[in-house]
Parts: structure tokens; sequence; C-alpha cells
């Protein structure tokens, strides 16, 4: 097959990379990637995507039950989806290598307060450099919805494709409803990275999800490709049910299916939010076809040395205009700077101190939480937001 999205120039190079990756488990990051494929934007800024919908973020509090609230949780998980997955592809032109955060490397920003919604604020912090792990927090404290968590990748290479199991979860809480607060786990798909030959990465879904309620209530959403059931790429069934107990559980079961990158409906009428009903009111439960928000991010100058785009400045300048001499020069001092550091602190027996984050070794929430469907792994690790506007309830 013919590498047809591949500069000539760099043709031998991409050949060497994908041998590299075939032969190669684990941690992609370190692997020299051709110049086509590289990203000016550090893995620090995907938490982004997570709010890129703040209505929606925001008005999960706003459900009048615990139902409710379960359907806007799940909606604003979809709708999410597009952002995290198919938006390297629509503004690049592919999938691509993100840069490869160093520790302490942070990234903030806001999606600013409207007439409809509350201020939603993000922050995050590279915990870990090898192998690269992401924590992140989100938060509008207007309606009290906190989004908190961590990322990590496990990657293989299987059939031609990266296959991409996601490490870390992450927990959705609602502060302050009447009846005090919810906490919702939410598991992370699983990514296949296809398009390698023709050197035009892009990411399909694959497996399942969850997002688990403490009351009770659970979303199972399932993912399929191509060829699967609908035959349309970006496919997913969603499924949520209620809890066991609960009076009348098969009208209160929601079936929603279709694409997680355009449109997806009711496929099952469900007794409640009768306006959502195949073919009434409302047609669509996600409809992310329009414009997302971007994040707003402060300039620049008014970032520390350890904000992302301040950081990486000069590699991303490099990568854009096609300098790559520059762009490795670049990357090259701060690989140095970091590995200089980590001798400093081997030399006075120090280690580096998070700043926003605490890691504990159990989760306890997610343990309760993974427990109550089956979640794997049993037991798992989280980053537990310290920073000044720390929700203490
Ligand atoms: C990071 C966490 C986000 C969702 C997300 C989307 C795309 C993933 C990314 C995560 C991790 C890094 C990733 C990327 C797609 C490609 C890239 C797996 C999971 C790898 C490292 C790059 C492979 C190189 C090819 C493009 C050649 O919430």
């Amino acid at each position: 097959t013919d590498a047809t999205a591949v500069p000539p120039a760099q043709k031998s190079s991409w050949t060497n990379f994908i041998k590299q990756i075939a032969s190669f488990s684990g941690d992609l990051s370190s692997l020299t990637a051709p110049p086509f494929i590289l990203s000016p934007v550090s893995l620090t800024e995907f938490p982004a995507y997570w709010g890129e919908r703040p209505e929606l973020f925001s008005s999960i509090a706003e459900g009048v039950d615990e139902e409710d609230r379960s359907v806007r949780a799940l909606k604003w998980f979809i709708a999410t989806l597009k952002g995290q997955y198919t938006s390297r592809n629509e503004k690049m032109g592919s999938e691509k290598k993100p840069l490869n955060p160093v520790l302490g490397e942070l990234f903030f920003g806001e999606w600013p307060e409207t007439e409809t919604r509350g201020k939603t604020t993000l922050t995050v912090e590279q915990v870990s450099h090898h192998p690269p792990v992401t924590a992140y927090r989100m938060y509008n404290a207007k309606s009290g919805v906190e989004l908190s968590g961590f990322s990590g990748q496990k990657t293989s290479f299987s059939g031609g494709s990266i296959i991409v199991k996601q490490t870390g979860h992450a927990l959705l809480t609602l502060h302050g409803l009447p009846t005090g607060k919810e906490r919702y786990l939410i598991t992370l798909p699983r990514l296949r990275i296809d398009g390698l030959w023709y050197g035009s990465p892009y990411t399909e879904l694959s497996d399942m999800s969850y997002i688990q309620c403490e009351n009770g209530w659970l979303s199972t959403i399932e993912y399929k490709g191509k060829g699967y059931f609908s035959g349309k790429p970006h496919s997913f069934k969603a499924v949520l049910t209620p809890p066991y107990n609960h009076p009348a559980p098969e009208e209160h079961t929601h079936v929603i299916e279709g694409t997680w990158h355009e449109t997806s409906a009711y496929t099952k009428a469900s007794g409640f939010q009768p306006e959502l009903k195949p073919g009434l009111g409302t047609p669509y439960f996600t409809d992310v076809r329009g414009p997302k928000e971007e994040i707003t991010v402060k300039p620049e100058s008014e970032q520390s040395e350890w904000e992302s785009r301040k950081l990486w400045r000069k590699v991303a300048d490099g990568i854009k205009n096609g300098d790559y001499e520059v762009a490795s020069k670049e990357k090259t001092k701060i690989e140095t700077s970091q590995r200089q550091m980590r001798k400093d602190e081997q030399a006075a027996g120090t280690t580096w101190k998070l700043k926003y984050f605490e890691k504990i070794p159990h989760d306890e929430v997610y343990e309760h939480l993974a427990s109550m469907y089956g979640g794997q792994p049993p037991t798992e690790e989280m980053y537990v937001y310290i920073g000044p506007d720390a929700v203490k309830d």
C-alpha cells in the first residue's frame, strides 16, 4: 500500500516509525516520529475536551431527580467524545503525536460565565513523566459540578492498528444538591488508531465504558466502528438502567443509539422524559454537529514557565513553521533541563512535589462505585485536587 498522506521525503522515516511501534508495547511517547505527524499541542491540554460543552456540564446539577441527572451526565459525556477523539483530524488533517508533557507541566483555562451558566475552570498537572500521567480538575462553582480524574495510556499493536487502553478514571461530583452530594464514576473507552499505513491515522473507539452513579443508576456505553451494528464509524449504544430495587425498571430503562461525532437518539421510548421519545419533540439525544466552545487561556505573557503553551512555545512554533531543526533543538533543551532536575533531586534525596494534586494509592470512591457493576481493575490510585478552591464537603 502507498502511504499517500506521507510527504515523499519522510516515507522511510514513517515506515521505520511504524516498525518501531509494531515491535514495541508500552509508552509510545518516547518513540521518535517523522515531522509530518507531530502535533504542536501537549497532552496536558487534552482534559479541556471535557469542558467544551459548558452548558451541558453545568446543567447536570439541574436534573430534577437521580434519573434526570444520570441522563444529563450521559448526555454531556457523549457530547465530549467528538472533541476528545476526532478534533485533531478536523484541525490538523489526521490524528497526530502530541507533545509529551514534562513532570510538573501545568495547564489552566476557563469557560467564562454567561447568562445561562456559571464560570467553569480547568486545572491540569502532569503528575508523572514516565509513564505519562495527567491529572485534571474541572469545576463550576455556581452549579457545584466538579470533574476530577487522571489519564494514562497503555499501548500495544495489533492487526496494523495501535490499541490504546486508557488507564485512570474520572469522578463527577454534584455538590450542594438539596439531597447532599452525588458522585458518578466515569470510565474510559479503548482506542484503536487506524489508517497508519496511509499516514493518516484516526481514532475509533471500542469496547465499553461506564458511568456509575452511587445511587445505583448505571450507563453502559458500547462502542462500535464501521462494519458493526450500524455499519457507521463512531457508533455507540448506551443503556441507562435504574437501581436493582427500582419499582418499574422496564419503563425507566433508557436506550440511546447513534454516532458520537454527529447525532444520537432514543431507540426505546422511555417512560421518563416523553419529549425525548423517538419522533416526538427534541429528535436528538445529542447533536454535536454544531460548534463547540474552546477553552479560554490567559496570554502567554501572564503565564509561568511551567504552563504548557509557554513551556513548549518554541518547539510548537518550529513544528508549525516546518522548522524541525529548531523544534528538535528546543525540545532537547527542555529534556536536558528535566534530566538535570531529576539528577539534582536524586543527589539531594528529594522528589518532585506536585502543586495542585495529591496522589492517593487507593481511591475508595472508585472501589465502591466500580464494585457496583463489577468494574476492573478492582482498585485504582487517584489524584485528589488540593488547589485553593478545593471543595470540602
Ligand atoms: C488522552 C486523554 C483524552 C483522550 C485522548 C485522545 C487521543 C489520544 C490521547 C487521549 C492519548 C495519546 C494518543 C491520542 C491519540 C494518539 C496519541 C493515544 C487518550 C498517541 C500517543 C500518538 C500515536 C502516534 C500516531 C498518531 C502515529 O481525554
